[in-house]
């Protein structure tokens, strides 16, 4: 079996002759509820099915359809990978970061991972779009296990202290001095936390809990690109609010922000 990097290094120039666009300058993982206001970036030049290339796996999620879409925004060559893929579903961490892998060995250099998640300040409630400052990964798993990257890869020891790009960070606080930062804490899932869990993530300093980007932000740092998180909090987390937990709640969080995420991302590919 060819190596995770190698594997990255032949989709990527699969997509390159597929989409026609020989690099990427950003390359944007869309979360549930994203997609539909990525349609604000303008019409795609090319859209590629990822099961027409090398080592993705299809999502098992409705709503997650795996794509990757090539865009020119303003002569900026943006890639939209759509129809992320989880932990939750049975994959790997390395199947699970294979499309942050591909996108940046498709030239891209800046990665903006977009999630829905839950909220753990009663503050910031649904709908709330929040700036990832940094993570906990309680997967337990991490896109470095396994074999040594190979020659010309950095060591699998990756150093995440500045893994949510400060300088990314300050950009987006110049466009958007309104939205504020949060510690997301990934978790496996997919069951929904309990209470006690959610006491646990806040007291360990997270303010935001998720089943992705942890292991993609990890992945995407070890090839030495820059990464910006999103999150839209899509529900209260389980014991912040007495309402119950339910994935519609998410897919309606995501169609009633289409307008302002749209506005967000059309502004920020440009200044990123
Ligand atoms: I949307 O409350 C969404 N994703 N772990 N917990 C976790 N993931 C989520 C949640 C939540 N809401």
């Amino acid at each position: 079996m060819t190596n995770p990097y190698e594997l990255a290094q032949l989709a990527a120039n699969e997509l390159r002759e597929k989409s026609g666009f020989d690099a990427y300058d950003i390359a944007i993982v869309l979360g549930s509820g994203w997609k539909e206001g990525a349609a604000a970036l303008g019409t795609p030049t090319s859209e590629v099915p990822t099961s027409t290339l090398s080592g993705f796996v299809a999502p098992t999620v409705a709503g997650h359809s795996g794509q990757i879409v090539s865009l020119d925004v303003n002569g900026r060559r943006v890639a939209l990978v759509a129809g992320r893929v989880h932990l939750y579903e049975g994959n790997t961490a390395h199947q699970v970061v294979h499309p942050v892998r591909t996108v940046v060995a498709a030239g891209a250099k800046t990665i903006v991972l977009t999630n829905a998640c839950g909220g753990i300040d009663p503050a910031q409630g649904a709908g709330t779009v929040v700036v990832i400052r940094d993570h906990i990964n309680l997967t337990s798993t991490s896109p470095m296990e396994g074999a040594a990257p190979p020659e010309g890869y950095g060591a699998r020891f990756v150093d995440l202290t500045d893994l949510y790009s400060a300088r990314l960070r300050g950009v987006v606080k110049h466009a958007a001095p309104a939205l504020g930062e949060g510690v997301y804490a990934g978790f496996r899932g997919p069951h929904y936390e309990t209470p006690a869990e959610i006491t646990m993530a806040k007291s360990m300093g997270a303010t935001l809990v998720g089943m992705s980007t942890v292991l993609e932000a990890i992945a995407a740092r070890h090839l030495g690109a820059e990464v910006l998180g999103l999150s839209l909090i899509s529900n209260l987390a389980a014991g912040v609010s007495s309402a119950p937990l339910n994935h519609s709640e998410v897919l309606e969080a995501g169609q009633n922000a289409s307008g302002p995420l749209g506005a967000l991302l059309s502004q920020l590919v440009r200044v990123l």
